[in-house]
């Protein structure tokens, strides 16, 4: 078995302890010259997946027995960009230094992967290491593709413009300001025509800004508009049936199978396609326009024929997260081909399976952890309440909670907002969030309960 070993030809890397944050750890560092560095573990992505299982794994292992490849000097909480976009909380709140996040008995690598060889098992960076593995773990998650859209960096780089997207810390802020400034005409809203992560963002935004809008005493004069390139307004229909009652309620518009694809930014005016008749384009006047851009995985992973199925995500097995040719690769999260939900929470709920069967491959033993597709999304309809979508492969609801989770409440948005985020920065990248399953579990007694009682 491999020991976390790294072979410096040169001179410009070595193992450096972070003054700015006082934290200890190996810090592989060098530029343009080759290094070599050896592992027990590799995860490529420091992101939910990607730490979460850092810290799982490297408590098992031991010290710098996990090594995590990772370029960015922030670890994001996405979930909180839909808020930020609804004014109810700040850029600042939503990340932490990556240092601070990422465990410290593991070897940070902070550079971006660049090649995937998974015959010979290694992967190469950017900064020059050549890394050899034992076993690893895929969480790269999605890159966002806004330069897919004709138009649509440059709307996005106008200063105080009327383009926005809560989708990438760039441009999070325009949202509000878009709320804000927009006195009278269209509100646009788009759903793209690529996977995404968290399915059900890009109509919260909807919920969020119809809602402010009759706050500020404005909506009468604002047609709010959702164009999603999906055929249905959410894929699990017990919770798609509610959300229509929601866009009749408020007179939201929703065009189905409409996608995006032009903005023009100097006339205000988005272009649609009908992809049911995709002769069918339509140029649509906005005096607001959010977009969720199309999402893919990143480049280089997708490159990697022999990691990723047609579709570009890592060709897993969908109950053991193992990888269907090379036993010792996994993935988890957003990057995975396991058709699941991409969420957060559906990252959680694999975590406990990717870690027993990593373990378990480690060991030469069978895998017997099995992942159900479990997903979850909150559903925010507004600036107090939330439906709370809970789901498995089969897009049978899968709820924690001992009432009816398919109506708007309070309690599911105090969830989201106050509860969620101390969950995912102290449980969730400690390692120590398996998702609600337990949770369901013991609740589900008092579900029994009641039906008893009745
Ligand atoms: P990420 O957390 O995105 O992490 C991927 C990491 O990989 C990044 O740090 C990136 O820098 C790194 N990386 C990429 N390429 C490379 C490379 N080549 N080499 C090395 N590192 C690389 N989920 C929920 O559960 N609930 C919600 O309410 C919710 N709301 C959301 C709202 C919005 C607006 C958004 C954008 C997301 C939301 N999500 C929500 C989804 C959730 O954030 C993602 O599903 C989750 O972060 C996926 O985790 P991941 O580890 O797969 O990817
Ligand atoms: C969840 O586990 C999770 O991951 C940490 C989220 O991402 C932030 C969520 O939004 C949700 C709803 C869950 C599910 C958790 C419970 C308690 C139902």
């Amino acid at each position: 078995m491999m020991q976390a070993i790294s072979t410096k030809l040169p001179i410009v890397s070595g193992c450096y302890m972070n003054s700015s944050s006082g934290i200890a750890r190996t810090f592989v560092a060098s530029q343009a010259l080759r290094e070599k560095h050896e592992c027990q573990v590799l995860i490529v992505g420091g992101g939910s997946g990607g730490c979460a299982l850092a810290a799982k794994l490297s408590s098992k292992l031991g010290k710098h027995k996990v090594t995590v490849v990772e370029p960015a000097e922030q670890h994001y909480y996405q979930p909180m960009f839909t808020l930020i976009g609804g004014g109810m909380k700040r850029l600042e709140q939503s990340y932490r230094p990556m240092a601070e996040v990422l465990p410290k008995n593991i070897n940070w690598i902070k550079s971006e992967a660049v090649e995937f060889d998974p015959k010979n098992n290694t992967v190469k960076t950017a900064n020059g290491t050549n890394i050899k593995y034992d076993m690893l773990l895929l969480a790269t998650g999605l890159q966002l593709n806004y330069e897919k859209i004709p138009g649509l960096v440059e709307a996005l780089s106008i200063p105080n413009g009327k383009v926005c997207s809560n989708y990438s810390p760039k441009y999070v802020d325009r949202t509000y300001a878009c709320l804000q400034n927009i006195q009278e005409g269209n509100a646009i809203f788009t759903f793209p025509a690529s996977p995404v992560k968290c399915p059900g963002a890009p109509q919260k935004i909807v919920y969020i800004a119809e809602h402010y809008f009759r706050k500020l005493g404005k909506r009468n004069k604002i047609t709010v508009t959702y164009n999603t390139s999906l055929p249905v307004i959410f894929g699990v229909k017990h919770y798609a049936d509610a959300l229509w009652k929601v866009v009749e309620k408020r007179d939201i518009k929703v065009n189905l199978l409409r996608n995006l694809i032009e903005v023009r930014p100097n006339e205000d005016v988005a272009v649609f396609q009908n992809l049911d008749k995709p002769e069918e384009i339509f140029e649509e006047k906005f005096a607001m326009l959010h977009v969720t851009p199309p999402m893919s995985t990143p480049t280089v992973l997708a490159q990697c024929k022999e990691l990723v199925n047609a579709a570009g995500f890592v060709d897993v097995d969908k109950s053991t997260l193992q990888h269907l040719r090379y036993k010792n690769v996994f993935a988890i999260g957003d990057c995975s081909a396991s058709p699941n939900s991409k969420t957060a929470a559906s990252a959680a709920a694999q975590s406990p399976v990717v870690y027993r069967n990593m373990l378990a491959q480690l060991k030469g033993k069978e895998l017997k952890s099995i992942y159900d597709g479990y997903a979850s999304c909150p559903l925010v309809t507004g600036y107090h309440s939330c439906i709370l979508a809970e789901f498995d492969y089969d897009l049978k609801p899968l709820e924690t909670f001992p009432f009816a989770q398919n109506k708007e409440r309070y309690s599911m948005f105090f969830l989201k907002k106050a509860l969620m985020p101390t969950l995912y920065w102290k449980v969730m990248l400690n390692g120590h969030w398996n998702g609600p399953a337990l949770m369901r579990k013991v609740l589900s007694v008092l579900k029994f309960e009641k039906k008893v009682n009745a």
